[in-house]
């Protein structure tokens, strides 16, 4: 499905799932709940991973494109479309084991002040705070870069990478450049991302897409190394269950 192969870190640190049923796992995405304040977020027990970036960064779109469903996440030309946090279950019916969170972009330059602040606080809080987050996924347009705001949300989710917060950083719309500027465009960021994983992703050409999907997989599902036999075995979730509906 893409062009992308799997990253040697990734092999290395798990026995790699195949991409299919990686991308079979994210296929069972399906609508769980939305809402505008951090304190309506219901506490869900089970891994959950935030997609963040500037508006038009193609949150929206990244996620239709992994779950492989047209019309998922609101995905628009026009930038501010997504103006809630939208979450989406994954696993099987009845049994989801992980949480997908589209989130607002930010820098719309035709948002209000007082509102571009509000939610630049909603979202700091809950990259912060939100229990249950394991891992950040911040998209960003290589042809602009990183803005400051993206910097800004680095700086404060430091403290959690440090404690084990897994960290993406996905390069969109990379049908854009061609194959030199990709290069460049991911190694810069590879110096930027302090540590996390970087990809070149892109909707359009399904770049990056099985990569990203098994990745994903695997924050969610981290093996044990060993159960003596030379076999993986799945660790349980780390939290106990309480959301409703999950
Ligand atoms: N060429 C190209 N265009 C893309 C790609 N991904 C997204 N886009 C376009 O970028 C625009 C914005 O995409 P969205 O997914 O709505 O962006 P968003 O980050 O969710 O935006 P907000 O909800 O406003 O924060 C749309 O016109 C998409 O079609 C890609 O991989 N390649
Ligand atoms: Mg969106």
């Amino acid at each position: 499905m893409t062009a992308q192969t799997s990253s040697p870190a990734l092999g290395q640190k798990n026995i790699s799932i195949d991409p299919k049923q990686a991308l079979g796992w994210m296929h069972t995405a399906r609508f769980f709940t939305t809402a505008a304040q951090l304190h309506q977020l219901p506490e869900v027990s089970v891994p959950e991973i935030a997609f963040v970036g500037r508006s038009n960064a193609g949150k929206s779109t990244a996620i239709n494109t992994l779950t492989q469903q047209k019309q998922l996440a609101f995905a628009s030309k026009k930038p501010g479309r997504t103006q809630h946090i939208n979450l989406f279950a994954l696993g099987r019916q009845g049994e989801t084991d992980a949480v997908l969170a589209d989130l607002p972009g930010y820098g719309y330059a035709a948002v209000s002040r007082t509102d571009k602040e509000r939610w630049q606080r909603v979202m700091l809080n809950y990259l912060m705070q939100r229990p249950s987050l394991s891992a950040v996924v911040l998209l960003c347009d290589p042809r602009l870069g990183l803005t400051e705001l993206d910097e800004a949300l680095l700086h404060a989710i430091r403290p959690r990478v440090e404690q084990g917060l897994q960290f993406l950083v996905l390069l969109t719309k990379a049908d854009k450049l061609n194959r030199a500027e990709q290069a460049k465009a991911l190694s810069i960021m590879r110096l930027n991302a302090g540590g996390g994983e970087v990809r070149l992703f892109s909707a359009l050409k399904k770049q990056g897409v099985d990569d990203v999907a098994q990745l994903l997989w695997h924050w969610c599902h981290p093996a044990v190394p060993n159960n003596g036999n030379g076999n993986t075995l799945e660790a349980p979730p780390t939290l106990p269950p309480t959301a409703p509906g999950l």
